[in-house]
């Protein structure tokens, strides 16, 4: 038996993940849509549609061929409208100077409307220094990149390991990781790519598996894109993984 999403949120101080299980419990949804998106009003339509059925939205901001500031204000009108976090999948990976930086400034300035971003742990602990000068007092959040679906990803065995010591060093401001399973005893979140219903990889060594497989495995959150965004009705297939991660978490919180 896993401890309720519920019983979870007395463990974290973090105030991010405290409104995160709160939007999982009031919309019975663990599900994040990768909106892996180029043009503002696409992304924004699908942001209108899949709303109602997701905990987090995450986001690729570099992606975007018209980015501007108005954007922005659509997302947090949307985000205000539908209830859920904001998940910048930057992949940090630079000195700590150098990530304070590229999170607070810039064109995209990420720190001020991303509630969620991550790091790769390469760089050592500055990075997450960096990171936390910009985000801690906004109320923001990290996830440590403890290991990726794709295929042939180095982040494994000792690397993950030492991600996780990472993580214990810095509890204030790292909420969890982006994994494939629970990769820590510790009480961080697990955020899991590389999940669908239909397919098993594309052309590129991205490696899926069910939002079942992913959740038995001690995933809190999973991650679709292409099996969302992709479909002709991205409203129903929103819909059927929001319905199968919140069904694998009641079997598996009353096993
Ligand atoms: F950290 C990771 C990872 O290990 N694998 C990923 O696929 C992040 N991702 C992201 O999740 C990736 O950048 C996409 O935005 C998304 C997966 O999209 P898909 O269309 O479901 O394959």
């Amino acid at each position: 038996m896993v401890d309720t999403y519920t019983e979870r949120a007395a463990h974290y101080t973090n105030s991010v993940v405290q409104r995160l299980f709160g939007i999982i419990q009031r919309k019975n949804s663990n599900l994040c849509v990768a909106a892996d998106l180029t043009r503002k009003t696409a992304l924004l339509t699908l942001v209108d549609a899949v709303g109602p059925y997701i905990c987090v939205l995450k986001t690729h901001i570099d992606i975007l061929e018209d980015f501007d500031q108005e954007f922005i204000r659509r997302l947090q009108e949307l985000q205000a409208r539908h209830d859920f976090l904001i998940f910048e999948d930057r992949k940090f990976a630079d000195i700590g100077n150098t990530v304070k930086l590229q999170y607070t400034s810039g064109i995209y300035k990420i720190s001020s409307w991303a509630d969620i971003t991550n790091a790769h742990p390469l760089p050592g602990d500055g990075i997450v220094a960096g990171l936390k000068e910009g985000g801690l007092e906004k109320g923001r959040g990290l996830l440590l990149l403890a290991e990726m679906s794709s295929e042939g990803s180095m982040a494994t065995g000792s690397y993950t390991e030492s991600c996780i010591s990472m993580a214990q060093r810095n509890k204030d401001f790292v909420i969890g990781f982006v994994a494939g399973r629970k990769v820590s005893d510790d009480d961080f979140l697990v955020f899991t790519p590389g999940v669908s219903l239909d397919t098993s990889r594309d052309s590129f060594g991205q490696q899926y598996r069910t939002p079942q497989q992913a959740i038995d495995s001690g995933s809190d959150v999973i991650i679709v894109g292409r099996g969302i965004y992709g479909a002709e009705d991205v409203v129903v297939e929103a819909k059927r993984y929001r319905d199968a991660g919140w069904a694998a978490y009641l079997a598996a919180s009353l096993e």
